[in-house]
């Protein structure tokens, strides 16, 4: 069990005190800054600028890894181009139409030069990778999904680079090289192993010393105590919005400062500390830009991420952070036909999150196992996990192709989770007319674009259904959250409130049909249902086919 509270200034400051006593220990002998000063203590001092990103509230996000989407050129590599010309079936720009996903915000997975295929380590902060396409194509992709409305962040990786980066070639090369302080040494391997379990060492023989890596050998950690790296990984993320993105996905932001091994190798104070003032540059630049954190752990933990509210609406350090274990607890429901799981980490969210704070839902993502095949594709629990997801609070993120029920492919590499977009049911799948550079996942014939577009019982269909519904319903998008109990333990019950709006949400996670009961105060009006849905004020009772959503307007009784 965990029993970690919400941060307290004093605690802040604490951390701050204990930072800089243990920089002025482990200095290269050079003077140097304090390792996470504010950058002026006046600065400090001021309130800060608030964030104006009320438009990531209830924003539906889709996660793309761009090499798997659509390849333009023939080489069996998606890349940029062929991402912005698919950019209708995301999002046409046209509200009053049906036929696009309507999603309000694409993350590009990593795009930034790097020898990978996932591109996870960059070599490059500033360029394209040539894989994808050029600065320019990409400058056209902004500009043509802001054109539809859809915002656009971008996958930062501010932990490690790649030991390929040229400030890596430079630091290994000697002790005493520019960038030598950029990356964590030692002489000795400490032997520490990686703070999320198994015996992976995080130290790696460089050439002169040790270096630390909690990843891999190949992806050195950044040495975010070094005022150099803070203020460069700020420029980083400068240039990029100034170039137009409206945010960044934040890799691992749990790993940036270690302060020993074990669990002292995540969420140290000196991380929260140098996660503020970079979440402070980013708000200053551009105010209207989100940041989403990815911190894997538990709702406690992941709620110290938010920082400080008295400080700042919604906290002071990273405005979202994606909701880990709601996304567990999703599927869990989905599979055990149980609304408890998801309730339970409603309830620790309301507990420990900040007031206002965005919250980050989603079932799977590029890490796990895809849904559907957690799943086993069963339908009616894909229609539930759906509909829970798209009715909640927060910004709702789609990981590409789970809108169709996309499986893995078989084995256990990150890649079986990955596979090429299905556009259609040919052997290029629509994504590449030349050999793709990975093999579509089982059952292509009939989980495909072409196959599910034009069917209205398709899982396509129903995530169109559930995303315009949450578009038209304003309370579904930013109202605040109330449980409320069904008396069916397959049933999520629930109103979401804006100032003008009241709407109860029932979602049944059984495959079969079921029956609620509700307390309700006002009479119901039916805003949309995936599925079969139907409730009564009167009789106090709702039934709800297999895995259907049903939403409902409270008003006043006359
Ligand atoms: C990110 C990216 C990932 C990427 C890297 C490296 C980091 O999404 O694609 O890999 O740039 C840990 C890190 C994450 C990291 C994953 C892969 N993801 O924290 O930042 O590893 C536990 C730990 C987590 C851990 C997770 C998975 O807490 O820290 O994530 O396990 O290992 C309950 C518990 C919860 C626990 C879970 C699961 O929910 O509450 O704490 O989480 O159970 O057990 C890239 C590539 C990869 C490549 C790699 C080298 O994408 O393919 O292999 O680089």
């Amino acid at each position: 069990m965990i029993l970690l509270s919400r941060r307290t200034p004093a605690l802040a400051a604490a951390a701050l005190l204990a930072t800089l006593a243990l920089t002025a220990s482990c200095g290269t002998g050079a003077p140097r800054e304090p390792a996470v000063a504010p950058a002026t203590p006046a600065a400090a001092a001021l309130p800060p600028t608030p964030w104006q990103h009320e438009w990531a509230r209830g924003a539906v996000f889709y996660e793309v890894f761009v090499r798997s989407f659509q390849d333009s050129n023939g080489d069996g590599i998606g890349d940029l181009n062929g991402l912005t010309s698919r950019l209708d079936y995301l999002n046409d720009g046209d509200p009053t139409t049906t036929t696009d996903l309507g999603v309000d915000a694409l993350w590009l997975m990593p795009i930034f030069a790097s020898p990978s295929y996932h591109g996870y380590d960059t070599t490059d902060y500033e360029h394209v990778n040539p894989a994808y396409g050029t600065d320019a194509d990409f400058d056209r992709l902004v500009a043509a999904a802001h054109r539809r409305g859809m915002k656009v962040i971008l996958d930062l990786v501010l932990n490690h680079s790649s030991s390929q980066h040229p400030w890596f070639v430079d630091a290994d090369s000697s002790p005493a090289s520019a960038h030598r302080d950029w990356y964590v040494w030692n002489p000795a391997d400490l032997g520490w192993t990686a703070p999320w379990g198994g015996t992976n060492h995080t130290w790696h023989a460089g050439r002169t010393e040790f270096f630390y890596g909690v990843f891999w050998s190949g992806m050195p950690d950044l040495n975010w105590r070094n005022p150099a790296v803070r203020a460069e990984m700020a420029r980083v993320a400068r240039l990029w919005l100034a170039r137009g993105v409206d945010g960044f996905r934040l890799d691992a932001t749990r790993h940036l400062v270690e302060n020993g091994p074990g669990q002292l190798q995540v969420d140290q104070p000196e991380t929260h500390q140098v996660l503020r003032e970079f979440a402070a540059a980013v708000r200053t630049a551009k105010p209207d830009a989100i940041l989403v954190g990815e911190n894997w752990t538990e709702t406690p933990i992941i709620a110290t991420y938010y920082g400080d509210a008295s400080r700042l609406p919604g906290g002071d350090e990273l405005p979202m952070s994606f909701d880990f274990p709601l996304a567990g607890a999703l599927v869990d429901a989905a599979k055990s036909e149980r609304a408890e799981p998801v309730a339970t980490v409603l309830r620790a969210v309301a507990e420990h999150y900040p007031k206002g704070a965005l919250d980050a839902p989603f079932l799977t993502n590029h890490d796990m196992v895809r849904v559907a095949t957690v799943l086993g594709s069963d339908p009616l629990a894909l229609r539930s996990a759906a509909g829970a997801l798209l009715t909640l609070p927060g910004a709702p993120f789609l990981y590409y192709g789970e809108e169709l029920g996309l499986e893995n492919a078989a084995g256990r590499d990150d890649t079986a989770k990955r596979t090429p977009m299905p556009w259609d049911g040919t052997p290029g799948g629509g994504f590449s007319n030349h050999q793709p550079w990975f093999a579509f996942a089982p059952g292509q014939a009939q989980t495909n674009v072409a196959a599910e577009a034009s069917a209205p019982d398709s899982l396509l269909s129903y995530y169109r259904r559930l995303i315009a519904l949450r578009h038209a319903t304003p309370a579904l998008r930013g109202g605040a959250l109330e449980l409320v109990d069904t008396a069916n333990p397959a049933v999520l019950g629930f109103f979401r409130r804006t100032g003008g709006q009241t709407v109860l949400v029932l979602q049944n996670f059984s495959r079969q049909p079921q029956s609620a009961s509700l307390q309700i105060a006002g009479s119901l009006r039916a805003l949309g249902a995936a599925g079969t849905a139907t409730a009564s004020a009167e009789t106090k009772t709702a039934f709800l086919s297999g895995g259907a959503t049903g939403v409902w307007e409270v008003l006043p009784t006359p």
